[in-house]
């Protein structure tokens, strides 16, 4: 079976704040060309879908109503991160066993943090957004919160907090029972390869599709060989970006 895995979408109603960035039509027609392309089975949604730390689920499923209803086909696995973490629909982590019994367990990763992930800390966000809703109409404002949750690169507007090595022992731990294990929620698309006890262990992270980026990685379930994608976020979207597989 052919996964596809991405994560880190954060869509949400738009905005000055937005985080997604893709019109959903050309989304959903570059996700598409994907399937069709390695011929994909199954595509794992591994968390962080909505930005329900910004926006009510309502206004989300309102404003997204194209999308949703592409994410519902049968296709598609909803795995819940810690910014969509109340929706009812999606599973915690998915893990599957193949025929040589090689386990591949996916989830999003922000259990590797302290407080992300719950209601309290949702509380929180929430009422720091709808404030900075209204002072990012002030200018300099707008730039100091960019300035400050950006990474070095200019143009990103995800916060640097992410420190990828608490991500990689978590996953480390997670490899002690897992042949593969597969995170979101850092935004750094990698791939670590090690061995422990002679089995060969493989740890990736999916990366992000947020603000119009395309990273995903592709997983062969029986094999377990993969590919990292990574589409240049300025260029438009081209078979020939996909890496052999
Ligand atoms: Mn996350």
């Amino acid at each position: 079976m052919i996964l596809l895995v991405v994560s880190d979408l954060h869509i949400d109603t738009g905005g000055k704040l937005g985080t997604f960035g893709w019109k959903p039509k050309k989304f959903i027609e570059v996700v598409d060309a994907i399937i069709q392309h390695y011929k994909v089975d199954k595509v794992i949604l591994n968390g962080d879908i909505f930005d329900l730390y910004k926006d009510s689920y309502k206004d989300i499923v309102e404003a997204n109503k194209k999308i949703i209803d592409y994410f519902h086909r049968n296709q598609f696995v909803l795995i819940r991160g810690n910014h969509d973490i109340w929706v009812p629909s999606f599973k915690n982590h998915l893990t599957i066993k193949n025929s040589s019994g090689k386990t591949i367990h996916i989830e999003h990763g922000h259990k590797a943090d302290f407080l992300n992930g719950t209601r309290f800390g949702r509380g929180i966000s929430l009422v720091f957004y709808s404030m900075l809703r209204i002072l990012v109409k002030i200018r300099w404002v707008e730039r100091l919160f960019f300035k400050a949750v950006s990474y070095i690169d200019e143009v990103e507007r995800i916060p640097r907090k992410y420190n990828t090595f608490k991500y990689l022992i978590y996953a480390l731990k997670l490899l002690r029972r897992y042949d593969m294990v597969i995170l979101g929620h850092t935004h750094k698309l990698e791939s670590h390869k090690i061995y422990y006890l002679n089995n060969k262990k493989i740890y990736l992270n999916c990366g992000t599709c947020s603000l119009k980026r395309f990273q995903a990685a592709l997983v062969d379930t029986e094999t377990l060989d993969y590919e990292l994608i990574k589409i240049p976020k300025k260029a438009k979207f081209d078979v020939a970006f996909l890496p052999p597989f």
